[in-house]
């Protein structure tokens, strides 16, 4: 569609420009890609799988079309892309990181699969190579048949293990997600291809010779028999479903129900298609015929249907169940029968002055001396020098699939079964696991489940801030873009009000570390008082420097800088 005022633009979060333009790699080439197919944006939550990707479209792209959107959780950068190309005609992309950003995903591209809109959607596994693998969350993060998840409801899916492969899989993609009847595709890349350095850029392909092909026509003798029943029809219907959005269709379909003065039923579920005020509109539209309209769908003595969502369906309810097999029944001659074939630790040092994972650790653990608590979560820049277990129930571990967004209603789920235990559940989480699933707070409140969030706010998915740091120091390319479709900030989230909005007490913001360990008693005892409490805990970026060395100590242990 084209927009009839200038359109504003978006916040643009602009890289610093990067010199090292020598040096060319796997997700440079597939970022350009994007770029050639005219994607406008790439909603996503950033994730380690495709971080090569990632510092392309913000360090060689300067992530301009495509844009990124940063989303608190896939479901959101999934339902973004619909409702982008629902409103506009258009596909825009969605990034997914590994099988656990599909996972989170895989309900709004169910959606988009039966509201048929055309989805870019990139996913990212592997290394594919498993001797690149770094141990644990690559091989935790790899799967022989990623695709295989989603493919129930995606037109097309492919992993491509070249660049020219993937130039030619987004080629196909792209047309095959706006070629009708349209619909989501996923492209699965290597993060072993994407990280791969490139002696030259193969040559794009020309993407205007791939372009979705023009419509199919119904043949003009087709065309001459519709148009002779409803010339002759005393009482003609059109059953307006899934149509295009542009004013030119509109026009084109009220101008045809005047021409046969054709009564016109809508549905709800199709969206806005004809006048509802139009004197030859029944209505009201719903998911289900109202009774105006089943009168006139049974008095009708011809039906054209346009793309009408569940037709059968619809004549059922407008005619009853079955009527014509009674009558099939008595004028069938019976056929000779032939059975059907069968279907087929560190010591804590006290004086704080930066708001760090290190200040929280310590003010927790000044503010639980005496205190039995139960760790839910422990957020990804702890280290285990922090604080001492020495019970089974101090502490219950990961996530098992390193999949955020499963805080909250694990730390519910605890705290449910810890009721009476005299351990107070406590979950010290990040900002993304948090925001992700924040809502299983309302099923703690609802049902009288207490327990505290501390959460560790560092206003960004800083997990992958370093992972982009890296990169970038690999490539030559400027650090202090790493930001860039990882903060989550301006505006800062109150988390607070986000837990009070659901009936439980939100202490903070806290930004100072002196004010940490008064914040921390007043929500332990809210909470051994039975309320569900919320602390928001505004650290600085960053983890301790010893986290980030052990990582980089892996890396280096098996190859990946
Ligand atoms: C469902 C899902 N999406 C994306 C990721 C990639 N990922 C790993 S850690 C992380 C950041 C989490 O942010 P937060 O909880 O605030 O912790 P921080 O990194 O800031 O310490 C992301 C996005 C993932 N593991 N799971
Ligand atoms: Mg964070």
């Amino acid at each position: 569609m084209t927009p009839s005022n200038p359109v504003p633009p978006i916040v643009p979060e602009t890289p610093t420009p990067s010199t090292a333009r020598s040096e060319v790699w796997g997700s440079d080439a597939i970022a350009r890609m994007l770029h050639r197919l005219e994607v406008p944006y790439v909603a996503l939550v950033p994730g380690a799988s495709f971080r090569g990707l990632h510092d392309s479209l913000v360090n060689d792209l300067g992530n301009k079309t495509p844009q990124m959107l940063t989303c608190i959780h896939e479901e959101s950068a999934v339902a973004i892309a619909h409702g982008y190309a629902k409103a506009s005609g258009r596909m825009m992309g969605a990034i997914l990181h590994s099988n656990v950003g599909l996972l989170h995903a895989s309900m709004a591209i169910f959606n988009a699969w039966c509201d048929r809109v055309p989805m870019l959607i990139l996913g990212a596994t592997g290394p594919w190579d498993a001797a690149r693998r770094r141990p644990w969350i690559d091989w935790i993060h790899t799967m022989s048949d990623q695709g295989g998840l989603i493919r129930s409801f995606t037109k097309w899916d492919n992993q491509p293990a070249s660049v020219p492969a993937a130039y030619d899989a987004l080629l196909r993609a792209a047309q095959m997600a706006t070629t009708a009847p349209r619909g989501p595709v996923y492209v699965n890349l290597d993060a072993g291809l994407q990280e791969s350095k490139l002696t030259e850029l193969p040559p794009l392909p020309d993407v205007s010779r791939f372009r979705a092909p023009e419509s199919v026509q119904p043949s003009p003798d087709l065309v001459r028999r519709a148009a002779d029943l409803l010339s002759n029809a005393t009482a003609p219907v059109i059953l307006a479903g899934r149509g295009n959005h542009t004013l030119e269709s509109w026009r084109a379909r009220v101008a045809l129900a005047e021409k046969l003065n054709a009564r016109v039923i809508t549905d709800l579920k199709a969206g806005a298609v004809f006048p509802t005020r139009h004197p030859l509109h029944v209505g009201p539209p719903g998911s289900f015929l109202a009774e105006a309209a089943t009168k006139v769908l049974r008095e009708a003595d011809v039906v054209l249907s346009l793309d009408w969502i569940d037709l059968a369906g619809t004549l059922k309810q407008a005619f009853g169940e079955q009527i014509t097999v009674p009558h099939l029944l008595e004028a069938c001659r019976a056929r000779r029968s032939s059975p059907p074939a069968a279907a087929p630790a560190d010591a804590p040092t006290r004086a704080h002055d930066v708001m760090n994972l290190r200040a929280v650790a310590d003010a927790f653990n000044e503010a639980t001396d005496g205190i039995d608590v139960c760790l839910t979560r422990l957020p990804l820049g702890w280290r285990g020098g922090y604080r001492h277990f020495a019970h089974p129930l101090d502490y219950l571990g990961a996530d098992g699939g390193a999949g955020v967004g499963s805080g909250p209603g694990m730390t519910v789920g605890a705290a449910l079964a810890l009721r009476g235990s005299g351990r107070v559940p406590v979950a010290l989480c990040g900002d993304g696991d948090y925001l992700m699933g924040v809502t299983a707070l309302w099923t703690a409140t609802h049902y009288g489940i207490p327990c505290l969030f501390i959460v560790c706010n560092n206003r960004s998915f800083y997990n992958d801030e370093a992972h982009q740091e890296r990169v970038a120091i690999t490539r030559s390319r400027p650090v202090e873009n790493k930001w860039i479709g990882q903060r989550i900030g301006d505006p800062d989230m109150d988390l607070a009000m986000m837990a009070v909005a659901q009936g439980a007490k939100g202490i903070g913001p806290v930004t100072h570390p002196d004010q940490l360990a008064k914040a921390i008693k007043d929500g332990l005892r809210a909470v051994m008082d039975g309320e569900v409490c919320v602390i928001d805990a505004r650290v600085l970026p960053g983890y301790d420097a010893d986290v980030s060395g052990e990582k980089r100590a892996v890396e280096r242990s098996t190859g990946r800088a």
